[in-house]
């Protein structure tokens, strides 16, 4: 065989071997040459060598495909690592139309150094130009063969280990076997296979606490026979609340009605890929969501005991409203199951004052406020869930819609974008609270309003945000002042000024709600009233690598794609040395998590 026949296949294949290590240095910051040659260049490497087998006369036309797919993938698992710090699943691919948050940031997420994973598409031309008929190697067989052993050990290897989080199980077991493990997994349901029973007692137990009977508790009946609504606020942080920029504060109006309210400061976030919709699952169910695939997504359509189901048997009549298209996130599957009576989407609010996905939320307030009286005539009593949108990111608004004088140097910055964001959000909710006055409802309803998630993290938030954001709080900007959104419960002569720092998570939402209402929900549930139990521990996914946890003394970030897991203080965040009581939470929220799953299992897609 001649030198030149060999020199084209070792140049794609080393090409390839490049680009591969270019991603591993970039995604997991490993650079052990051996792990490349023996874990993640091998499958990849078969696949092209079956490309090569196939191709026969198109033969530079289908390496170049096939380098330009895989060049595709590394490109957006790189983009998605940036923006949610895990890296996708294939079936993340299901929802890439629907991620908008990433759809619409590609070119604020991306540097000029990710586009070099496209260079080989230019050099493959080159190469296809001074090789224009490549002579056909037997020995690719022999290499299509070497590889598939090579991968099937690995695939073999990794097979056997728990998925417990997708980016560290991708870094030590390859990023393509952690797909295959994935759809493996998924197809075999091993993923629920340890399927975990709790009962309440339990559950409290496993959180720290002494079980009570939920119509035993303080809290019961505190709001009977009121009205629910629900204001679930886009991109609102808890660390927002109560502070000032050059002596405006950021949200007038929920500091106003705090003095009448009781303010959960310490309650985090526990959506997962789904982001708003996961919160909308979490909060009118009382479950995790599936964490690393939007909730929605895997629905089978089966009814949920929801909140709206529960309060229907009261009396309660329901309506969501959102003013997106219904199918986004898909909603027209996840509201069927949740159960609401009335639901209004963009179809139904006035199409003007279009900002971002649709009608600003001074649209949105001013529509659900006109629904109020028929609703009132039609029901016992109503439970509202209003889910706002403008609040978005990135953050950009009409000047007419900007309340806030931002200091020169937050102008134009990502953080100033957010608080001015905010500023507004908390206008509308103001009016609507203004609404429910004028119209003599706000004395007999029980009003929550709390953050679907961050609105500050992933790269969007540069070098010079991050100090913009320590010199707003006064420290650094933690993983805490990251996952903790406000919680707030009011009402007419409900609540006096009360702020709870006792932690708690989305999933606490409903029990609270239904044990304030005197309801009780005949159904298990993940959370608890945050008014009785003290002690709390939360699993999280997606946004911290799985095997992370937040209890009431500390908070752990497992091990993840690049860095290697680090305990917090709950309260200060100082890091701390990993003991024993770590070792006991971890090993109790792999049991929190598992029940989590089971419970999930119910309402999910085989
Ligand atoms: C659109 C909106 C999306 O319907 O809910 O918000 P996101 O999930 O991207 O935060
Ligand atoms: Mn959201």
């Amino acid at each position: 065989m001649k030198k030149t026949a060999v020199m084209p296949y070792i140049l794609i294949f080393f090409l390839l071997f490049i680009k591969i290590s270019a991603f591993r240095v970039l995604i997991f910051d490993a650079k052990s040459f051996w792990h490349i040659a023996l874990v993640e260049f091998p499958l990849w490497a078969f696949l092209l060598s079956v490309v090569l087998l196939v191709a026969h006369k198109q033969l530079w036309q289908a390496v170049w495909i096939f380098n330009l797919l895989v060049s595709i993938i590394f490109f957006t698992v790189t983009l998605y690592l940036r923006y949610y710090s895990t890296i996708p699943s294939y079936y993340d691919l299901q929802q890439a139309t629907q991620s908008s948050s990433v759809s619409n940031t590609i070119a604020m997420l991306s540097t000029p150094w990710d586009f070099l994973f496209f260079l080989d598409a230019v050099l493959l031309v080159f190469l296809a130009r001074r090789w224009r008929k490549p002579v056909k190697l037997p020995a690719i067989k022999h290499i299509a063969i070497s590889m598939a052993v090579i991968s099937a050990i690995s695939i073999g290897y990794a097979i056997e280990q728990p998925v417990i989080d997708v980016s560290y199980f991708a870094k030590e077991n390859g990023f393509l076997q952690s797909q295959v493990v994935q759809l493996y997994n998924r197809s075999t349901d091993t993923a629920h296979a340890s399927s975990t029973k709790l009962s309440e007692k339990k559950l409290e137990e496993l959180k720290g606490n002494k079980y009570v009977k939920v119509s035993e508790q303080e809290s019961f009946g505190r709001a009977e026979g009121r009205n629910l609504f629900v204001i679930q606020v886009e991109s609102l942080q808890n660390f927002v609340i109560g502070k000032t920029l050059n002596g405006q504060e950021i949200t007038p109006n929920l500091n106003n009605l705090l003095s009448e309210s009781a303010y959960f400061s310490n309650v985090f976030q526990q959506i997962g890929a789904g982001t708003t919709s996961d919160a909308e699952w979490i909060v009118n169910t009382g479950l995790y969501p599936q964490g690393m695939i939007p909730t929605a997504n895997s629905l089978s359509g089966k009814e949920a005991p929801s909140l709206a189901r529960t309060l229907k048997k009261e009396g309660y009549g329901s309506a969501t409203y959102h003013a997106d298209d219904v199918t986004f996130w898909n909603r027209d599957v996840l509201y069927p199951v949740l159960g609401y009576e009335e639901v209004f989407s963009i179809d139904d609010i006035p199409n003007v004052k279009n900002v971002g996905f649709g009608p600003a939320d001074e649209v949105l307030f001013r529509f659900a406020a006109d629904e109020l009286p028929r609703q009132l005539e039609t029901y016992e009593r109503i439970y509202a869930n209003i889910v706002t949108v403008t609040s978005h990111t990135p953050f950009e608004l009409p000047s007419s819609m900007q309340h806030l004088t931002l200091p020169i140097e937050y102008e134009g910055m990502y953080v100033g974008n957010y608080l001015q964001s905010i500023r507004y959000a908390d206008e509308q909710i103001g009016f609507f609270i203004q609404e429910l006055k004028d119209r003599g409802i706000y004395d007999e309803s029980l009003i929550v309003i709390l953050g679907d998630h961050s609105g500050m993290h992933g790269t969007l938030v540069t070098k010079e945000d991050q100090q913009l954001l320590s010199d707003f709080l006064g420290h650094d900007y933690s993983l805490k002042d990251q996952f903790t959104i406000p919680l707030i419960f009011t009402g007419g002569n409900l609540f006096e000024e009360k702020e709870l720092t006792r932690l708690g998570g989305q999933t606490d939402i409903m029990p609270t709600v239904l044990a304030l209402l005197g309801i009780e929900h005949n159904a298990s549930v993940m959370g608890h009233n945050l008014f009785e139990y003290k002690k709390n521990l939360l699993g999280m996914r997606y946004y911290m690598p799985g095997g992370s946890y937040i209890q009431s003394e500390q908070l752990y970030k497992a091990p993840g794609a690049k860095l290697p897991g680090v305990l917090h203080d709950l309260k200060t965040m100082d890091e701390r040395r990993k003991n024993s009581d770590a070792k006991k939470h971890r090993k109790d929220t792999e049991t929190l998590m598992n029940y989590a799953d089971t419970l999930l299992t119910d309402y999910m897609k085989d």
